[in-house]
């Protein structure tokens, strides 16, 4: 079988992730070509070579320039925070490589259209890793919807919920800076909502949202995280957050659909909760991401007395991705939609074809984020232009 060269940037929980899913998709899914782990790269030597060793990648590069000159590389991995990805990919679509790309896309939609452009003049592939399209239980919801189950679409009901800075005396991480992340839970969270609304009801056209933060200054990171809010630090030893800590919105769906989101970093309890409704003229489909095997369906259609929501187990062999992996009943995680989207993104090369979602969906998807977070600041609703 060709190989496939791969270089991946960044090499924490989504390097991590990411370096599962090319080593594991060959395995389970017939593709066309082998992936190979081939370089792996990072700024500190230290903490990459034993991503390195641990993982398999064959070699390390602290110079992600260097790694994109290299003519033996066929995809660049982008795993890395946001505001590093605009350069890092229209340095690779010139050097013509294929594109794999982490979320958010970038930091805003300008930078996010031109790296479409790049990669548009160059042939190059994209790919935007929305991994959560491909949970099997999400990728039926979309055939259900497509087949005409539920019907109409009248309502789109989302929350992603998470409870990790909490703490008041959690650090200030690159994740609540906005010259780091841009924006907080609604880049991070809402991103991938916007993704799957997209995916499952259509277009969105406007959107009126709050934001708000809940704690303003955080205690400073370790040296060397903080770029230039070390000075600060030696002053105060506390530094200010500058995005929000959760984000609101409501939507109009272009089919008439309307819809809520709601991202936040301070749901107590709430790991990484991710769940939406989708509410239609003839039933209903739910998922939440803690159960990520199971689709709850509800059918108008159902005789009297017998209507009521239903489980469905989406662990049978006629269900999305599955017959690859085991039998009937045995449950797959969250780092299998990783291994599913390598095998398409593996599959899409082979075959000449693109691969949804891209770098297209990933423009729009910052457009509604970024008329939310002027929403919020003007207070009113704002109109998306595509
Ligand atoms: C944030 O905590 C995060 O890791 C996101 O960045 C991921 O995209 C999401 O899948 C899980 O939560």
């Amino acid at each position: 079988m060709r190989q496939l060269n791969v270089g991946i940037i960044g090499y924490k929980f989504m390097g991590r992730a990411h370096s599962n899913a090319w080593k594991k998709a060959s395995l389970f899914f017939d593709i066309p070509f082998q992936p190979v782990l081939k370089v792996a790269c990072g700024r500190h030597l230290d903490g990459l070579t034993e991503f390195a060793d641990k993982w398999g990648w064959e070699e390390t590069e602290t110079d992600w320039r260097r790694l994109i000159e290299r003519d033996d590389i066929d995809v660049i991995d982008i795993a890395t925070p946001q505001h590093l990805h605009a350069e890092i990919a229209l340095a690779a679509a010139k050097a013509g490589k294929h594109l794999f790309c982490e979320k958010p896309l970038a930091m805003t939609s300008a930078q996010a259209e031109e790296m479409l452009r790049a990669c548009q003049a160059s042939g190059v592939t994209h790919y935007l890793n929305h991994n959560y399209r491909r949970v099997p239980a999400i990728a039926l919801a979309k055939r259900m919807i497509d087949d005409g189950l539920i019907g109409t679409v009248y309502h789109w009901r989302a929350a992603y919920q998470q409870d990790w800075i909490t703490d008041p005396n959690f650090p200030l991480t690159w994740q609540l800076q906005r010259e780091l992340a841009q924006a907080g839970p609604q880049w991070d969270l809402n991103s991938h909502c916007v993704d799957l609304a997209h995916h499952l009801v259509g277009q969105i056209t406007d959107v009126t949202a709050l934001t708000r933060r809940f704690i303003d200054q955080r205690p400073l990171a370790m040296e060397g995280a903080m770029g230039n809010l070390k000075a600060e630090a030696s002053r105060t030893g506390m530094g200010q957050v500058t995005v929000e800590d959760a984000a609101l919105m409501l939507v109009n769906f272009k089919n008439g659909a309307v819809g809520s989101f709601e991202a936040t970093r301070f749901a107590n309890g709430r790991k990484n909760k991710l769940s939406f409704e989708i509410y239609g003229s003839d039933g209903a489909v739910t998922f939440d991401l803690e159960r990520l095997n199971e689709l709850r369906y509800f059918s108008n259609r159902d005789p009297d007395g017998l209507s009521g929501f239903r489980t469905l187990l989406t662990t049978d062999e006629s269900h999305p991705y599955i017959k690859n992996w085991w039998p009937a009943g045995h449950i797959i995680g969250y780092e299998h939609t990783f291994i599913h989207a390598v095998a398409d993104f593996v599959t899409a090369l082979g075959q000449g074809t693109a691969i949804k979602p891209d770098f297209s969906d990933g423009v729009a998807i910052l457009k509604v984020l970024e008329a939310g977070l002027k929403s919020a600041t003007e207070q009113k609703t704002v109109t998306i232009e595509y």
